[in-house]
């Protein structure tokens, strides 16, 4: 064996494995494909690029010393500051060493006899290793759009999800964007301050709900630092691992009054009171199709009171439930469409034919453009790991057995793969929490676990095929009707790429539960996996 454990990727995950397992003694190898740090926070630099949880709850939460010397400074950071921070946590803890950078895993076979992964790499290095721990990340395999004539554009083509490191400068240029995602919700803002004109290439509308970000105050940063004990302890008691105001804390507040059971006035009061949040302060909207409705109805009114052509804000009130999608956090988005140089293209009602080298080809007419940006998404949760060749015992492939189904045990394990973990994978709360908390989870799960593999003298474990279905059972019992709408889209669903089965991936049940539930399997010597 040339190593303990080869760890896949160097995002929070992978920083986090590589730290508590060589904490535990382990050798570990981590291949990282960028050529830095910070997985997420390295390739999504698009303009406008900022998480949507705050900043003193986005960092690592079992540090109690470190995290007094990081000085966030804004509410909700850019993705250049977290970028920062983690490079900063990966000095401080000195992790780089470790770390083999530009350096892809290409594929991973177990050995029955051996117990052991030989990881091969796309320089063509092979390293054996009793455990692989996937830190590949939920939205970090890009999916091509399905776009006739994709490569023939003869102007700039850019990704949001790989942008290029030095930025790019749109001033006077003819630019389209597609999609209406986070990531295009995010940088159609900033884009149109620099673009001569702007397209907005729109096929569902977004329902983003106005960003609270703003810098931190003087002094404020240390009143909260002196609370981090508090907020800990806060984050980690709550259902999504944060408790301040977020993309996934905000659909937990718990109201009182429905609105089905209000008049319109009455909804209104509540517009006029909380704006676009408004629209969804009630007990009924996320659970009940009807009052997803109502509250639909009542955005179409914000939308109104925002964006001055009635055509545009009429294209821009989303046909889906509220919900259903990712709730995004934006940044002057609907005001961007008052902009002179801005025009939303809905291609709802005029789609798009194919790429043609001046521009984009519609059904009707012809975009001429200087730069195309795609915003267009992700194969989440099992994307990343399909896009390895993966073979398990007798030589398995686990993009074929996600093809069926895409089913982990406590989202940690697959049935037929010992000894990889995979660290947020489906089945598990991940990208329904703030990532940061259920990633310590995961990583503090699977070190205590090969610590109890050692210390017992096993060779290995693996999660038990009808555990396994009980589990993949037990998931989707969590997604409500909002959730699992025929209407949505989402990539929860793996709705958004084509041939993908439609399955609920992420446990809705809350973290803590889930927590519970693991410990319960701990509890009863790793019940629902074998261990040999
Ligand atoms: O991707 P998306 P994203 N023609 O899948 C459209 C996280 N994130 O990168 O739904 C035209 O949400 C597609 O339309 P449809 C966050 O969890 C977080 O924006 O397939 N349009 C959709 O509108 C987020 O949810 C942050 O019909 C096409 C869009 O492209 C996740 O990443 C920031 C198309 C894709 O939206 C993914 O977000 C950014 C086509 N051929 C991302 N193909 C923060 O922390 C696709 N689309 C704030």
């Amino acid at each position: 064996m040339d190593t303990d454990a080869v760890d896949i990727g160097s995002g929070f995950a992978g920083l986090y494995a590589l730290y508590k397992l060589r904490e535990a003694g382990l050798s570990v190898r981590v291949f990282e494909r960028g050529d830095g740090v910070g997985g997420t926070w390295y390739w999504n630099r698009y303009p406008g690029a900022r998480v949507d949880i705050q900043s003193v709850e986005y960092m690592f939460t079992k540090f109690p010393d470190l995290e007094q010397e990081w000085d966030w400074t804004e509410l909700m950071p850019a993705q250049a500051e977290i970028e920062r921070y983690l490079n900063w946590v990966t000095d401080r803890l000195e992790l780089r060493d470790r770390i083999t950078f530009r350096t892809a895993v290409r594929g991973a076979t177990y050995d029955d006899q051996t117990a052991t992964w030989r990881v091969e790499t796309d320089r063509g290095e092979q390293v054996v290793a009793r455990f692989v721990v996937a830190a590949t990340g939920c939205l970090s395999a890009p999916i091509e759009p399905a776009i006739a004539g994709l490569g023939r554009f003869t102007g700039d083509s850019l990704f949001t999800n790989r942008f290029p490191r030095d930025g790019y400068d749109f001033t006077g240029r003819r630019v389209a964007v597609i999609g209406t995602g986070s990531s295009g919700v995010q940088s159609i803002p900033v884009i149109a301050k620099q673009a001569a004109e702007l397209f907005v290439l729109q096929r569902p509308a977004a329902s983003p709900l106005p960003s609270p970000n703003r810098p931190l105050r003087p002094n404020e940063l240390d009143e909260l630092k002196a609370q981090y004990p508090d907020i800990r302890s806060a984050q980690w008691a709550s259902p999504v691992g944060t408790a301040r105001f977020g993309a996934v804390s905000f659909l937990g507040r718990r109201q009182l009054t429905n609105i089905l059971d209000a008049s319109w006035d009455e909804r209104i009061a509540k517009l006029d009171e909380l704006g676009f949040a408004g629209c969804f302060a009630w007990a009924d909207v996320f659970f009940d199709v009807e009052a997803n409705e109502a509250a639909t109805r009542l955005y179409a009114e914000a939308i109104k009171r925002v964006v001055e052509d009635p055509r545009t804000a009429e294209d821009l009130v989303p046909h889906y439930p509220f919900g259903c999608k990712r709730v995004i956090i934006d940044e002057g988005y609907f005001e961007t469409f008052n902009r002179d140089n801005v025009h939303l293209v809905n291609l709802r009602r005029n789609p798009i034919s194919s790429i043609v080298p001046s521009g984009i080809q519609r059904r009707d007419d012809l975009l001429a453009l200087d730069v195309i940006v795609y915003a267009t998404g992700f194969d989440a949760m099992t994307g990343p790991l399909s896009r390895i060749d993966i073979r398990g015992r007798g030589g398995v492939s686990l993009r074929e057995v996600w093809a069926e189904s895409p089913k982990a045990y406590l989202g940690l394990g697959v049935a037929g793969f010992p000894n990889l973990f995979t660290v947020t994978g489906p089945g598990s709360p991940s990208v329904l929490t703030n990532m940061v908390t259920s990633i310590e989870h995961h990583v503090e799960w699977i070190t205590a676990c090969i610590g109890h593999l050692r210390a017992h003298g096993h060779r290995s474990i693996e999660a038990d095929p009808a555990a396994q279905d009980d589990w993949a059972e037990h998931v989707p019992t969590f997604a409500g009707p909002i959730q699992v709408h025929p209407s949505c889209t989402s990539w929860y669903l793996g709705a958004n790429v084509p041939g993908k089965t439609r399955y609920y991936m992420p446990y809705a049940g809350g973290l803590t539960r889930y927590m519970a539930s693991c410990d319960e399997v701990v509890a009863h010597g790793y019940q629902g996996f074998v261990l040999t």
